[in-house]
């Protein structure tokens, strides 16, 4: 499989210049994950008593802020080692989050579907099918990370 530098760059950049607009960022991935799968809702503590989404929510905002750097950190290590090494104790926090709340593969898909939207919607013109495909990849190998917990800790 293997991740090129090129990757890693593509989304080290795109990353860069996404995190100078995190507000809007973090609404706008919300607001995709909720237009493909409105169910998702529910699942989130600080949205399933709202209406509209919460445009000052910091938790909101620091959640999808955190999706966006795992991703990131995640292209890193796909190219200097190879895998995605997550330090246990965080991999095990993540499992059991995601597996409490119920979280199943189809939900995965449809996050990975709204974060690439938000990659071409921030990046506009610059977004390519490569640097999609570098998101993706980093983002699926972190997702079969956490699932992979998930299975254990079941
Ligand atoms: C919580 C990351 C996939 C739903 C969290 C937290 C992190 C995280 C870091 C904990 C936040 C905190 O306590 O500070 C990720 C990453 C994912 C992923 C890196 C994929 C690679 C998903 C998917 C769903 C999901 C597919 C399903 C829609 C949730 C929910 C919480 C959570 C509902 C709890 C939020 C709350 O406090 O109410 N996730 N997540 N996550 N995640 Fe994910
Ligand atoms: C997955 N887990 C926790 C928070 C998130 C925020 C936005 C998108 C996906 C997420």
């Amino acid at each position: 499989m293997g991740f090129s530098e090129k990757q890693e760059a593509l989304v080290k950049e795109s990353w860069e210049v996404m995190k100078q607009d995190i507000p809007a960022l973090s609404l706008y991935l919300y607001t995709m994950i909720l237009e493909i799968s409105p169910e998702v809702k529910g699942l989130f503590s600080f949205l399933k008593d709202t209406d509209e989404l919460p445009r000052n929510n910091p938790k909101l905002k620091s959640h999808a802020v955190k999706v966006f750097k795992m991703v990131c950190e995640a292209a890193i290590q796909l190219r200097e080692q190879g895998e995605v090494v997550v330090p246990g104790s965080t991999l095990k926090y993540l499992g059991s989050v995601h597996l409490q709340k119920g979280i199943v593969d189809a939900q995965f898909e449809v996050v990975k579907e709204a974060l690439i939207r938000t990659v071409e919607k921030a990046m506009g013109e610059k977004c390519t099918e490569e640097m999609k495909d570098a998101w993706s990849e980093a983002y699926d190998q972190l997702a079969a990370a956490i699932k992979t917990e998930m299975k254990q800790e079941a």
